[in-house]
């Protein structure tokens, strides 16, 4: 009913997100999805996926260098990793700014999302020319069914919300395959919604599915997210004989490359969970 804004409602929260928009870019029904581009008057292009903000170009930063980079730096020595989702290709360029890393696979189930994110969000595409990126459009619950086992360092989520397609991605027995393809000392990193709204449910189910999916540690971290629900988001880091709550600190500090939000000073703030959600959790 606001004229020239796009909101996201969240009914059972009672509350929404909106950005006023100038015009609409690309309206498309995938075989998987209704895919939207916008452009924003105050935050760039904008794009949505069944009504659900995935990213605008003015705030993507901080979950694309919030879902990337502590895995990596917590992994002791990542060379091969693997994104399930993440269509818009801006998690894989994060991924290949590490210098160690030597393949990079992306699986995402629908090919029009990047795409879109090629014609409309150029920047974030800009990596997949690097020999290390590999593109595949697939499943990627039946990809990991076929991954050989032990085989792979990091394991990146970067999913839309537990409902619809990506409901399987946060279920216990696709956790198992996930922690059977890592190697030992393998890292797994998956996007777990709002810290406000879902403490006490999907971060506290998703910790337990790892858990018992035989993970030996879990750690979740928080940072803004200005244009998802809440504003404030979270990522659950699951390792496979390491601890995920210690990463290498000095590596982080003298990395090699820019970022506008991760340090190993943010790294830290933001493994310390307020008060609240440690009883949630
Ligand atoms: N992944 C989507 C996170 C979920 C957002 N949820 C929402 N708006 N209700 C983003 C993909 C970015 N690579």
């Amino acid at each position: 009913p606001l004229d020239g804004w796009f909101i996201e409602r969240f009914d059972r929260e009672g509350s929404a997100i909106g950005l006023k928009v100038q015009e609409k870019l690309h309206d498309e029904t995938t075989p998987w999805q209704h895919l939207e581009v916008y452009s924003t008057e105050t935050h760039g292009h904008l794009m949505v996926l069944d009504g659900c903000v995935m990213l605008t170009d003015r705030d993507n930063f901080l979950y694309h260098e919030m879902i990337a980079h502590p895995a990596l730096f917590t992994h002791a020595d990542p060379k091969r990793v693997v994104i399930i989702g993440g269509g818009d290709c801006g998690t894989l360029r994060e991924v290949l700014r590490h210098p160690g890393v030597e393949q990079a696979t992306q699986i995402d189930i629908d090919e029009a999302v990047t795409r879109a994110a090629e014609r409309f969000f150029p920047q974030l595409t800009e990596a997949n020319h690097d020999p290390r990126a590999e593109l595949r459009f697939a499943d990627g619950v039946k990809w990991v069914d076929d991954c050989p086992e032990n085989s792979v360092d990091v394991l990146i989520i970067d999913s839309t919300d537990p409902v619809g397609p990506a409901e399987g991605l946060f279920q216990q027995d696709f956790l198992a395959r996930c922690q059977r393809i890592l190697r030992d000392g393998g890292v797994m990193v998956q996007q777990s919604e709002s810290p406000l709204y879902h403490s006490g449910s999907i971060i506290r189910d998703l910790r337990t599915a790892m858990t018992q999916a035989g993970f030996d540690s879990v750690a979740t971290l928080v940072f803004p997210q200005p244009t998802y629900p809440s504003g404030w988001w979270s990522v659950t880091l699951a390792g496979k004989g390491g601890a995920v709550d210690r990463f290498r600190e000095t590596a982080a500090r003298e990395r090699s490359f820019a970022t506008e939000y991760y340090s190993d000073a943010q790294h830290r703030a933001a493994l310390t969970l307020p008060p609240f959600m440690a009883r949630l959790l």
